[in-house]
């Protein structure tokens, strides 16, 4: 038995020694020192001792306890401190560094400009609606003057979901539904996405932005649109901004006009920058249709009304400096972050 508990007593030595581990050092405990463990099955066998034996057995025993005990409650202590050694190592911190910069985010340009012209707006006392983005037929094209065989109806223009579902190609169906169901005085402005079927290129994309305006009220005329969208430029562009209304033709408004923007190069002289016009063409107006009217149940006779439709992508792109539309979708921030 003596020779058993000197054998015990060298393996479980050498394996706490040479243990690095906290878990399989309890593990030794509980193998050599335990209820079940190999010294405590030992001591078991003492009962077949003879009297001059037992006590020195049990005396060796319990030196060969207390050394286990002694090697493991060092080993734990030194892995213990060897863990703690390591763990303000690794988070030592250098409060003398400089601060990591927290990198602010920037709106988009397009969303700067969107804010920019609904707060002229806002100001001027119109509200901002929202409306579906998939629209109906109705909606899109029947209430704004556009027979079925209009040509604006073409599928190069428009995405078709199906023969009378389709993505808007411009928020005048938020004005329509305005018009359904509010009476008159409307002042309003529609800004969102829009889709046409057109190829990405410098100058177009499938998906832009338009913000289109309306109001309708008893004697509204074409010098409260002119005044209206002069307001406008002149807060986007500054107080010597000049614009003028060239006659065009829409379906959805009678007379229509198409707004230029004189060309801050020359003066309106003429120059290679508005390729000799003097002016830039900007947005679309007009007085809106008697029929655009009758159709959401408004007396032409009684009230009447203006509208314009802006292009944001082209004002913004005018704003700042931008030759090239994929840029403002493309999410390169080398791009956005110069704004
Ligand atoms: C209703 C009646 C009339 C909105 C108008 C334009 C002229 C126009 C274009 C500008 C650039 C679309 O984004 S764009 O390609 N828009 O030229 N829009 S008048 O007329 C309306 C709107 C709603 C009920």
């Amino acid at each position: 038995m003596k020779e058993q508990l000197e054998k015990i007593r060298q393996d479980a030595l050498q394996q706490i020694e040479s243990c690095g581990d906290l878990k399989i050092l309890d593990d030794l405990r509980v193998k050599y020192l335990g209820k079940k463990g190999e010294l405590t099955a030992i001591l078991k066998q003492m009962g077949g001792l003879s009297a001059e034996e037992r006590p020195l057995v049990g005396q060796l025993a319990n030196q060969v306890r207390s050394d286990l005990e002694e090697k493991l409650t060092n080993r734990i202590s030194s892995l213990k401190a060897d863990l703690e050694e390591k763990r303000l190592k690794d988070e030592a911190l250098d409060v003398t560094l400089p601060g990591k910069k927290t990198e602010l985010g920037k709106l988009h340009p397009l969303t700067v400009v969107m804010n920019e012209v609904k707060e002229i707006f806002l100001g001027m006392g119109f509200e901002v609606v929202d409306g579906p983005e998939v629209e109906t037929d109705h909606y899109c094209f029947e209430a704004l003057n556009m027979p079925p065989h209009h040509p604006a109806r073409d599928t190069q223009d428009t995405f078709y979901i199906n023969d009378n579902v389709l993505l808007r190609t411009q928020t005048s169906s938020v004005q329509i539904r305005t018009m359904e169901n509010r009476k008159p005085p409307i002042r309003i402005i529609s800004p969102g996405r829009v889709y046409r079927s057109d190829a990405i290129d410098a100058t177009h994309s499938p998906i832009f932005h338009q913000i289109e305006g309306l109001v309708i009220d008893k004697g509204i005329t074409l010098g409260d649109l002119f005044g209206t969208l002069e307001l406008l430029m002149k807060k986007l562009y500054g107080n010597d901004t000049k614009i003028r209304l060239r006659p065009h033709h829409f379906p959805y408004t009678e007379p229509s006009a198409e707004v230029d923007l004189q060309c801050f190069n020359c003066g309106g002289k003429g120059c290679p920058m508005c390729k000799g016009e003097g002016y830039v063409e900007l947005l679309g107006s007009g007085m809106v249709h008697p029929k655009v009217l009758e159709g959401c149940g408004i007396d032409p006779e009684v009230y009447s009304g203006f509208a314009f439709g802006i292009g944001l992508e082209r004002i913004t792109m005018g704003r700042f400096n931008i030759t090239d539309m994929r840029m403002l979708y493309e999410n390169d921030e080398r791009f956005l972050n110069q704004f």
